[in-house]
């Protein structure tokens, strides 16, 4: 217990541990006239002693009422509290923070706007299997029940419910220790993913004896227990590999979650199959490995016969498993591939197309298992599979070098990103966030990257406003230098909190690709009115100058070279900093490289 309070043992006590209280009262009574001393802890301290106790010593908040002094106590009890400017941020640093971590990011707010403002971001978390507390102050139980208007009045449990994984409230100061338990052992184990707990105001200053409180805390035990996968399940996708001729890996995020990269990487050697990583699982081997398949994407997925995923979902990253992404005939048929599912959710497989050979555990114990199943002398995969594979993959890297090489004025996203590739070799240590339509899908397929866990974007949703949260975690977390590539909308869903990275003076360089709208800057009124379409922002913006409004770096880039050297500059000197890059307005596409999922109208 790292703080308790001293009162006279005469003063009244609260729920719960009466009986304890007035004994002791009693005994100490006995002893000695003079008024006896007990020692005390409350709600506030119970809370961040059961969060340390689980190794959990950073929070991700905005305060407010009924916690502005649960922060003030946590940062003094040593704790780091980073406080935003906005809670959907500060959700989204707690949601990655704890993808990067596996332990729960946790994010603190206060009652009804400030818990909606962080709610997006559980959703968000639980929807990409990251663990994240999303712990909110709330109103009196009794006043909410009673609907009878108290201050930021609403029944934030019930709200939260369906947008997690679990929810739960803690009523009584002695509870705190479970309530902690819980949340944390639900946001981590088996699938992670977000859970909400509910601290009302009266919770944080009800006072308990230090040693009722003491003894109520619980340090979680294997929080995310290992689990092994069935020995037969693991033979039956053995049985399938070996039939297959053209087999292929689709590694994604949840692979890289599990941290189990060196195992990974032994499978893929091992087996010689070649792979493609989704976006978060990029660098979980170097992009530059030569058994990728990313730059023959849409060679590999039709072609292939057998498939093996390994914490990839098939959603529609995926194209639900079918239609012509996959080589069926309409959007709906089935390709004929046979797949192969390492997940640890059970319920996984089969949600789209069938799972011939579901391998249901934790990441690390299925491939240690495969590995230990394949043995040392597995045969590679025939070689006009891989022929073929290297011929498509030369033909597009050769495209791609081409499209980098060129230098147009004014820049365009592969000139600008040219760059940005340039750096993260030069740096694979960095991590880089990336937000936008095709500001994102042009650094996906130009930026190689490196090392795993080292590319953070906007996952499952595509949820524009990850940008600054997941920076500042990013640095918070790691130390290591973070690199934003933006779209300039993107940016702007969290923009301000530029002014968090200064307060904490942290190693961020946010890259905005200012093409100056959504998708693109010169839609125009088709009336010719005097509103801008829907699409522009203000031409040629100066968002460096919010940058230097808080004491960072601003710079205006308009060329590769400028740009080139305001990158190394951020980078030599860790500034929090941020360069406007002057993108032609016309360089993008609709959606980027998602334009099939955008409905048009027919009638035009
Ligand atoms: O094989 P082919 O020939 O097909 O080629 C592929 C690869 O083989 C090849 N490749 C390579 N070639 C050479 N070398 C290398 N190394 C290499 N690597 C790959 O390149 C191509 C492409 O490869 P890729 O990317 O692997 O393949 P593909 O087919 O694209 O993959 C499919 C997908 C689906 C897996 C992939 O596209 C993907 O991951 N997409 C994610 C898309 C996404 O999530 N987009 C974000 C959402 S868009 C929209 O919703 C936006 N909104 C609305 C909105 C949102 N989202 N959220 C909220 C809260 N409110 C509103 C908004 C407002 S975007 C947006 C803002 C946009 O404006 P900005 O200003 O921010 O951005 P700009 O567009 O820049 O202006
Ligand atoms: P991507 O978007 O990269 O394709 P998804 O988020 O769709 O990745 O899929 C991640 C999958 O990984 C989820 O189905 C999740 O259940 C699974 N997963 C997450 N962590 C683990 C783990 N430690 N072991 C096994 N599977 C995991
Ligand atoms: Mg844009």
């Amino acid at each position: 217990m790292d703080e308790v309070t001293t009162r006279s043992a005469a003063r009244p006590a609260a729920s719960g541990v009466e009986d304890t209280l007035k004994q002791k009262t009693r005994d100490a009574g006995a002893a000695t006239d003079a008024a006896p001393q007990l020692q005390e802890t409350d709600g506030f301290h119970l809370v961040i002693d059961a969060l340390r106790l689980n190794g959990i010593d950073t929070i991700f908040g905005l305060p407010g009422i009924p916690i502005t002094d649960f922060t003030r106590k946590a940062q003094a009890a040593g704790m780091r509290v980073i406080s935003f400017r906005h809670e959907q941020s500060a959700g989204y640093a707690a949601s990655i923070a704890g993808y990067m971590t596996q332990k729960p990011g946790v994010c603190l707010t206060v009652s009804a706007p400030g818990f909606l403002n962080g709610l997006t971001a559980l959703a968000n978390a639980t929807t990409n299997c990251f663990p994240m507390i999303l712990i909110s102050g709330s109103s009196e139980r009794e006043v909410v029940d009673l609907q009878q208007g108290d201050y930021e009045e609403m029944d934030q449990l019930a709200i939260a419910k369906s947008l997690c994984k679990s929810a739960f409230r803690v009523l009584h100061a002695e509870d705190i220790g479970v309530g902690i338990a819980r949340a944390i052992r639900a946001a981590v184990s088996g699938r992670p993913g977000g859970v909400y707990l509910d601290l009302p105001a009266k919770l944080f200053p009800q006072a308990i004896d230090a040693d009722v409180g003491k003894r109520s805390l619980i340090k979680v035990v294997d929080p995310a227990p290992r689990q092994i996968p069935a020995p037969d399940a693991v033979q039956r996708a053995i049985g399938l590999i070996k039939t297959a001729k053209r087999p292929l890996i689709i590694l994604g995020k949840g692979a890289a979650y599990a941290q189990a990269d060196a195992d990974i990487r032994a499978l893929v050697e091992k087996t010689g199959i070649p792979y493609v990583p989704m976006s978060m699982a990029k660098g979980l081997l170097p992009d530059t490995h030569a058994q990728s398949a990313a730059a023959a994407r849409s060679y590999v997925l039709p072609e292939a016969d057998v498939v093996m995923l390994i914490g990839a979902r098939l959603n529609w990253l995926l194209s639900h498993g079918k239609g012509k992404t996959w080589g069926g005939k309409s959007a709906k048929d089935w390709g004929g591939q046979k797949f192969i599912q390492i997940d640890i959710s059970p319920q996984e497989a089969d949600s789209n197309v069938r799972i011939d050979a579901p391998v249901v555990g934790d990441i690390g114990s299925c491939v240690s298992a495969m590995l230990a199943a394949i043995g040392a002398n597995w045969p590679k995969p025939p070689a006009d599979w891989l022929d073929a594979i290297a011929e498509r993959k030369n033909k597009n890297i050769g495209k791609m070098a081409e499209a980098l090489a060129k230098n147009p004025t004014p820049m365009n996203f592969h000139s600008a990103l040219n760059v940005v590739r340039d750096i993260i070799r030069a740096n694979p240590d960095a991590i880089l966030v990336n937000e936008g339509a095709n500001a994102l899908d042009f650094t996906r397929s130009i930026v190689d990257m490196y090392k795993p866990r080292k590319r953070l974007d906007v996952g499952t949703w595509g949820v524009m406003g990850i940008g600054m949260g997941f920076s500042v975690a990013a640095a918070v977390v790691s130390g290591e230098q973070v690199i934003a590539v933006e779209g300039d909308s993107a940016f702007g869903f969290s923009g301000m909190e530029v002014e968090t990275i200064c307060r904490y003076n942290l190693p961020v360089c946010v890259v905005i690709m200012n093409n100056n709208g959504v998708y693109r800057g010169d839609e125009v009124n088709p009336t010719s009115g005097p509103d801008p379409s829907p699409l522009v922002f203000v031409k040629d913006a100066r968002y460096e100058k919010l940058m230097e409004a808080f004491g960072g770096v601003g710079v205006r880039a308009t060329t590769p070279a400028e740009l080139r050297d305001a990158l190394e500059g951020a980078v030599r000197s860790r500034k929090p900093t941020l360069i406007n890059a002057v993108i032609d307005e016309g360089a993008g596409t609709e959606s980027g490289r998602i334009t099939s999922l955008n409905p048009t109208a027919r009638k035009k």
